[in-house]
């Protein structure tokens, strides 16, 4: 068996192992990221688009951001859509002064790849039997298959930002963890389409026939999401019905949808899930390894980033004065904002989505909470802080992206 030695050994690379193994070379310390699939398949995984205030900094600030900022539509508000009625919440002004950046995850990933290769990094691609051992040793290793050659990286740590599916999370023992959960009974129907986004900023509706929302990549390709039923097959939907039923939700009051190809379409269940703590021995979970959120209220990815950036933190802290305190305290300072998310995830997903054995009582209540957002600027002002997002502590902030 091949013997490697790093500090950090790295357990994926979507958005927050890459973001991990970014700050830690910052950091003057040794890292190496393993991840099952190839380069080509993370690079073009079409997945979430929304970044928060204090992501989008971060990525300027540690110096991944120059395409972000170039390419990336940084917008000052959102639309609400109900009883075929558009109503705009301006972000900006509620919320200080701050907004989002529409950049693809896949965009994220491509620039922190680059940055990763530009380095010298290691990240290994394509790997196989992934498994994880020593974990409340002081000496935890990972072990893996690369071409075709048995591997064991011997490390002082082990970040599990291997995403839902993963093996770190399922290696610790049961008893250790607590999960917390809820699913919902109903998926999202997800298309790319080479079209004009038929509005400048996204549009969160909420239609009778359920929910439906549009974003965007760029001024040439559209993002838009129906509401379906949780067991819902892709095949039972032309791209005929796609744009009805599109076109049924959120068009009227002055927006018709821009048609065109569609590049990509998927569906995605929605669910609820944290676990508690998010550390085991040597081992940290980080993104969606701990957590999950329903998209409604965009902060997967974003999630994931703040997490990484807490634990680089501890992490340098420890390097380079022995201090522990940030390690041990890495689980409860994450899962504050985690739970926050969760909450603001869960309400949006509640107050846009139809649930199937809804009823009308439950349809009007939807309603007034509607209402009283588009009317209330103390009610606005709580989505507006929710959605930019909360500022990352110690990252210096600008009010403006
Ligand atoms: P990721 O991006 O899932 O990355 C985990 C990486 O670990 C690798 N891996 C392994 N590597 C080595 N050995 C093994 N045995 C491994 N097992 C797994 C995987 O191949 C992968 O590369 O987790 P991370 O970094 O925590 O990032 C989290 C975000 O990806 C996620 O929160 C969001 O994308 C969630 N999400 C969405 N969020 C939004 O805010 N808006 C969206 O529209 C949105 N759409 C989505 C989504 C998540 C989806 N998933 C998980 C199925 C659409 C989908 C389809
Ligand atoms: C996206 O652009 O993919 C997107 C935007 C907002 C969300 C979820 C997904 O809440």
């Amino acid at each position: 068996m091949k013997q490697l030695r790093t500090q950090v050994a790295i357990v994926g690379a979507g958005p927050a192992g890459l973001l991990l193994g970014h700050l830690l070379e910052r950091a003057g310390i040794d890292s190496v990221i393993v991840e099952a699939r190839s380069r080509a398949y993370v690079e073009q995984r079409v997945r979430a688009g929304v970044l928060e205030h204090g992501s989008a900094e971060l990525l300027a600030q540690v110096g991944v951001g120059a395409r972000m900022l170039r390419e990336g539509l940084v917008h000052h508000g959102i639309e609400l859509r109900f009883l075929g009625v558009g109503h705009r919440l301006d972000l900006h002004a509620l919320s200080g002064g701050r907004a989002i950046t529409v950049y693809g995850q896949q965009e994220v990933v491509k620039d922190l790849i680059a940055a990763r290769v530009a380095a010298g990094g290691e990240l290994l691609f394509e790997t196989s039997e992934l498994s994880i051992h020593g974990l409340t040793s002081d000496a935890p290793s990972v072990h893996f298959v690369a071409d075709g050659q048995a591997c064991a990286l011997q490390c002082d740590f082990i970040a599990g930002c291997d995403g839902f599916h993963g093996p770190c999370r399922p290696s610790v023992p049961p008893s250790a963890l607590r999960v917390y959960e809820r699913s919902y009974p109903f998926a999202w129907l997800g298309i790319l389409a080479r079209a004009r986004p038929a509005s400048h900023e996204l549009i969160y509706a909420y239609h009778e026939r359920g929910f439906a929302l549009h974003s965007m990549r760029s001024p040439e390709v559209s993002r838009l999401y129906l509401q379906v039923a949780a067991d819902e097959s892709l095949a039972s939907w032309s791209e005929r019905r796609i744009w009805d039923e599109l076109g049924q939700r959120l068009s009227g009051d002055g927006l018709a949808l821009h048609e065109g190809p569609l590049i990509e379409r998927a569906i995605t269940g929605m669910r609820s899930f944290v676990v508690e703590p998010m550390q085991y021995g040597r081992l940290f979970l980080a993104g969606d390894a701990a957590h999950i959120v329903p998209p409604t209220g965009a902060k997967g990815m974003n999630l994931a980033l703040a997490d990484v950036y807490v634990m680089s933190r501890a992490l340098a802290a420890f390097y380079a004065t022995g201090e522990q305190a940030l390690l041990a305290g890495y689980s409860q300072r994450c899962l504050e904002r985690v739970w926050r998310a969760e909450h603001f995830s869960w309400w949006m997903t509640s107050m846009l989505h139809r649930a199937p054995d809804g009823d009308a009582f439950q349809h009007k209540l939807q309603l007034a909470q509607l209402a009283q957002l588009v009317s209330s600027r103390a009610a606005a002002t709580t989505l507006a802080e929710n959605y930019v997002g909360l500022p990352l502590p110690g990252l210096e902030t600008s009010s403006q992206v």
